[in-house]
């Protein structure tokens, strides 16, 4: 029989987390790690036990202070009722589809983003840029995992461009069906370890999680002829246990990837045009027709390209445009 401390440390439980719970509460209550949201109830697992409960907490505010997947919660050892949600090593969230106003929490107390796309016609460098600055922002190692190299004539192509987006990105070329190919993913997986996979739909995120996982428990489906897109086969976010001791965080694909307040994660993706911005005449320079702006020159000298530069803005204008001037707002 594992000790608790043993059990718990298999599920990413850590000093982080340990030191966050007073002695009074260890003896009324338990740490367990959310698994599932289904509506109004989470998926808990703890040291020896699993659980379903309720999901609301007794004062909780309408918003961070709410369960995610992968977040660890404080229990009432009795009632199962929740007590409170321990502090994040990070938080993945979005602009709500739904709702531009709102923000959308995807994940919690992640150890590495496996940003997945394919190699096929709905591959999209403009939007690996932005699971890239959302990875920069929340401060967790981003490795872009490319599928389906069966299917492509020249998959190192592909895998140029992403390269082309940031020195040193960690890029995977794989085959999601193949246990031998996948296999390059496993040094991410290891015990206690939480990796999060982002991306479309149909780019074959839960092909990914049965293969790692040797089995095909989760259900994929085929992507539309036309256009390579998928059918949105997952609904839940859910952390799914590898045989030795990792975790996988599969998500239902992402229709559009609407960041919120994400100025340092844009600037990071973007350095090369934030490095060059400082050489404009003007400190609030918009690059647009302003004497003595650098980042004009730069495009026109063939230094920066204009396709990057036009992706920068939009990225900057949907933030609020604070990106554009980082020093307002670097943390
Ligand atoms: N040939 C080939 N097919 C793949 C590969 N990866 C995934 N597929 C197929 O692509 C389709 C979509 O895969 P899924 O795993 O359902 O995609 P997903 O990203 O989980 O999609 P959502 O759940 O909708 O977000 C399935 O038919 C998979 O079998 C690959 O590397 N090669
Ligand atoms: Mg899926
Ligand atoms: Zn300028």
């Amino acid at each position: 029989m594992k000790s608790t401390d043993e059990a718990l440390k298999e599920l990413g439980w850590n000093d982080f987390f340990r030191e966050q719970v007073s002695v009074e509460e260890a003896l009324h209550c338990h740490p367990v790690r959310v698994m599932a949201v289904h509506r109004g109830k989470l998926a808990v697992a703890g040291a020896g036990a699993q659980h379903s409960i309720v999901s609301s907490i007794p004062g909780a505010r309408p918003s961070d202070d709410h369960p995610t997947v992968g977040d660890w919660l404080l229990i009432d050892k009795v009632t199962l009722q929740p007590i409170r949600v321990l502090h994040r090593l990070n938080l993945f969230k979005r602009r709500a589809p739904s709702d531009p106003r709102k923000e959308q929490m995807i994940a919690a107390n992640v150890d590495t983003l496996f940003i997945v796309a394919s190699c096929n016609q709905d591959f999209s460098v403009a939007r690996l840029e932005r699971y890239l600055v959302l990875a920069r922002e929340v401060g967790v190692n981003p490795v872009v995992v490319l599928t389906k190299t069966d299917l492509a004539d020249t998959p190192e192509d592909f895998a140029a461009r992403v390269r082309a987006i940031e020195p040193g990105l960690r890029v995977e070329t794989v085959n999601g069906r193949d246990p031998a190919s996948v296999a390059c993913l496993a040094v991410w997986c290891g015990k206690g370890k939480t990796v999060a996979l982002l991306g479309s739909s149909g780019v074959g995120k839960s092909t990914l999680v049965n293969t790692l996982r040797g089995s095909d428990s989760i259900a994929t489906q085929a992507i539309r002829a036309g256009d390579d897109t998928g059918r949105h086969t997952t609904t839940v976010r859910q952390m799914h246990r590898l045989e030795g001791g990792g975790w996988l965080l599969d998500t239902p694909g992402m229709r559009e990837l609407q960041l919120s307040d994400a100025a340092a994660g844009i600037s990071e993706v973007f350095d090369d045009f934030v490095l060059v911005a400082q050489g404009c005449r003007f400190s609030d320079c918009a690059h647009g027709a302003e004497p003595g702006c650098a980042v004009r020159a730069a495009i026109s000298e063939g230094t920066l390209t204009l396709e990057r530069f036009d992706r920068w803005r939009q990225l900057a204008a949907e933030d609020g445009g604070n990106a554009a001037h980082p020093a307002k707002r670097r943390r």
